[in-house]
């Protein structure tokens, strides 16, 4: 009697899943950024480091309460639009994920962070930096890069104690990233002894700058710090070539990507653009750094794509969210929640990921980078 049960419960497991055996565990991880739109690149680029870190620990076979686990991406576009990314954070609710790396904007993160609080489902945002996203009080929400008091002010620092900037404007795009980073930015020139000439707002669909850069223009800045995306800073910068505003660019995690010399259309001078993005290894660890460098290779040979900013901090943190199930020898959210929150001394690509009491990595890097032909040049990490 107990054969034959046995002989029908595989082959109703062999006829769901084909390769998937009755005791296998299926965890379902979601990812949502936005694949469509005017950052399409950038979500395509965290997507694709979810997509890396699933299919290797599929490859792997990873063990969980003593069933191998079978992983599966769930991946939602959310177009960088806080309504899309509360609708596709209950969808994934809904499909009763195990966990949730994103999303990629705070103006994103922050509305569907409650969502996953409700529900009880972690969630790890590998590139919102609004300090709210983790000051709201709920256990789910983590990060892995540092945020934009970090971000801003260290930027702010930079611009008048190192581009000794002394008519400085500023720009934001009105988002809670954009407004957020600008805002720190403006602080940290004061605090430095700096200050500002200027600000000005735009918005993060906006293609037409003429009436905020001549504005500006008026004011001669020798800094313009813009607060928001690539997709923007690239038309800005090409309008900031045609109204012959010789000003240095500067700006956060947001622009500084790969595509930013693309999107300025060949107007970008070298070294006119500072940017930072809000992680980054130190240069003096030959480790880290052979770490960094394999999975830029591996992750070009896989997607035939360059990594743009936040990949390899998708990738981490799908790796530290499976890392919290093995040690909890569970993948229910409840069961391995306490455990995530405790992660520490994790070893990433990215560097070693520890959460504070908020679910922010702790003791945070950025690396300031410029660009020199066409390409980003890092100036140095600074915690
Ligand atoms: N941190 C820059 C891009 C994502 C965001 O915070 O909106």
């Amino acid at each position: 009697m107990q054969v034959k049960l046995n002989v029908i419960i595989g082959a109703a497991a062999l006829m769901m899943g084909g390769s998937v055996f009755a005791q296998d565990l299926i965890v379902k991880i979601g990812h949502v950024g936005p694949t469509s739109g005017a950052i399409a690149h950038l979500g395509k680029d965290n997507e694709n480091g979810a997509r890396m870190a699933i299919d290797e620990l599929n490859a792997k076979g990873v063990m969980i309460g003593g069933k191998k686990a079978k992983f599966e991406l769930l991946a939602e576009d959310d177009g960088a639009d806080p309504k899309q990314g509360t609708a596709a954070a209950q969808k994934l609710v809904d499909s009763k994920v195990n966990g949730v790396i994103g999303h990629l904007n705070s103006g994103t993160s922050i509305p569907a962070s409650k969502i996953y609080s409700d529900a009880g489902i972690p969630q790890i945002s590998p590139s919102a930096t609004n300090p709210k996203y983790t000051r709201q009080g709920y256990k789910t929400t983590f990060r892995v890069v540092a945020d934009d008091v970090h971000l801003g002010g260290t930027l702010g620092k930079y611009a008048v104690t190192q581009l000794k900037g002394k008519s400085i404007a500023v720009i934001d795009d009105r988002t809670a990233y954009g407004q957020g980073v600008a805002d720190e930015f403006e602080k940290g020139v004061k605090a430095a002894g700096g200050a500002t000439v200027g600000r000005e707002f735009t918005n993060d669909k906006a293609t037409d700058f003429t009436a905020i850069l001549t504005s500006l223009k008026a004011k001669n800045p020798d800094i313009v710090f813009f607060g928001g995306m690539d997709a923007v800073a690239g038309p800005m910068l090409r309008q900031m070539k045609q109204l012959g505003i010789n000003a240095k660019f500067m700006g956060g995690d947001g622009i500084c990507s790969g595509e930013l010399p693309k999107l300025a259309a060949g107007t970008m001078a070298d070294g006119q653009v500072i940017c930072a993005e809000a992680g980054g290894i130190d240069p003096k660890d030959a480790a880290a750094t052979k770490g960094m460098e394999d999975f830029k290779v591996k992750f070009k040979k896989k997607f035939n794509a360059d990594v743009q900013i936040y990949s390899p901090y998708v990738y981490d943190s799908v790796n530290v969210m499976v890392d919290a199930m093995v040690k909890a020898g569970s993948s229910d959210p409840a069961k391995y929640l306490p455990v995530l929150a405790k992660t520490s001394g994790y070893k990433g690509v990215t560097g070693t990921i520890s959460f504070d009491e908020k679910g922010d990595v702790k003791n945070g890097a950025l690396t300031l980078y410029t660009y020199k032909g066409g390409s980003k040049d890092s100036l140095g990490v600074v915690r």
